[in-house]
């Protein structure tokens, strides 16, 4: 009910609507419209109330709060369902527990801080509160499960076509799983995988995005390497139309790859703003070190590289330096 209070409130900021208006399109009492609207107000929404006029919605606190979430995307497939929590260990934990007692694809967990957040080979992402995104889609794709770094890819395209509609041509991909703003790294991508031997389970693909975090709140080796959105524009921005751009480039070259079996569009936005191929990179990849210059993404978005000895080869992942950009020079 309360969401629906809000759905109306929302479709309607431009005018005030009245409690019996809202009662009778909700199909509540006029006094439980007033409670809904209490509560929301607790939750940090600004709503105007006018004897004689009824409510109008002012402003809209920055929560990654589920209903809201829900109504703006209003997608019926990737984000139509959302799970918010205050804190918790890891979306992306949380997203498999959910995955493994069925949780149907497209569910997004979010989190407005993470106490154990996880990047790759057990390191750590510090996820402080109220001021990052940090979350985690459920997906059920009928794929063969060595085809799961292209979720990777896709995703890598999304988060850098949404943040490039706010944020313009500072926004760059560090291959395999790196968006980065300005030299730094503003957000990571982990994808993990329930598998059996010829079929995925489930894939769950965990981001994390420092969108208003304070530089000054990372430990001092991730400030080295880290930014956020705020620190590069300067001011606070908005998660949820974040998220929302995100979810809906996501969708669209997701969805693409499963009907179409076609990722060359998201292939083609990773090498358009790829910030490796072409330079100089030192990859460590399954215990050995290489140095090499990065050449291209193959179409299943494997980088090529072309090592000291002059030979091509194709490396499916790894962690990458590259030089002049990160710790590489
Ligand atoms: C990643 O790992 O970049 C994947 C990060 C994925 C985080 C999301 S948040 C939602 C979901 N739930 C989770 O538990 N995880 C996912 P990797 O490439 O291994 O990079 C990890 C390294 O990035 C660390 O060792 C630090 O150096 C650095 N780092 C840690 N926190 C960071 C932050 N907030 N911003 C930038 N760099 C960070």
């Amino acid at each position: 009910m309360k969401r629906a209070v809000l759905e109306a409130l929302k479709k309607n900021k431009d005018h005030f609507i009245s409690g019996e208006e809202l009662s009778k399109k909700i199909g509540v009492t006029r006094t439980a419209v007033w409670k809904h609207i209490k509560q929301l107000k607790e939750e940090g929404y600004e709503i105007e109330s006018v004897s004689r006029k009824g409510y109008r919605l002012t402003k809209e606190p920055d929560t990654l709060d589920a209903n809201a979430l829900e109504i703006e995307i209003g997608s019926k497939h990737i984000g139509s369902n959302i799970h918010h929590f205050e804190s918790i260990d890891s979306t992306n934990t949380m997203a498999k527990k959910m995955a493994s007692k069925g949780a149907k694809e497209g569910t997004v967990i979010i989190a407005e801080e993470q106490t154990g957040g996880r990047g790759r080979l057990g390191r750590s992402w510090v996820s402080p509160k109220g001021t990052g995104i940090w979350m985690s889609i459920i997906l059920r794709p009928s794929i063969d499960p060595t085809e799961a770094a292209k979720i990777t890819q896709i995703t890598a395209a999304a988060v850098a076509t949404g943040l490039r509609n706010i944020i313009g041509e500072d926004v760059g991909i560090k291959w395999p799983n790196d968006i980065i703003i300005h030299k730094k790294k503003t957000c990571g991508i982990l994808t993990e995988m329930s598998a059996e031997l010829n079929s995925v389970n489930y894939i769950i693909v965990g981001i994390g995005i420092n969108v208003n975090v304070d530089i000054d709140e990372f430990p001092q080796d991730v400030r080295s390497v880290a930014t956020s959105i705020k620190a590069y524009m300067g001011e606070n921005v908005s998660r949820r139309e974040i998220v929302k751009d995100i979810l809906f480039a996501f969708e669209e070259l997701y969805l693409d790859f499963i009907d179409n079996r076609n990722i060359e569009k998201s292939i083609d936005i990773c090498k358009k703003y790829s910030v490796t191929l072409g330079k100089q990179v030192k990859i460590r990849t399954k215990g050995r070190e290489i140095i090499a210059e990065a050449i291209d993404l193959t179409e299943d978005g494997q980088l090529l590289i072309k090592n000291e000895l002059g030979e091509v080869e194709t490396v499916l992942s790894g962690e990458v330096s590259v030089r002049g950009l990160t710790d590489y020079v």
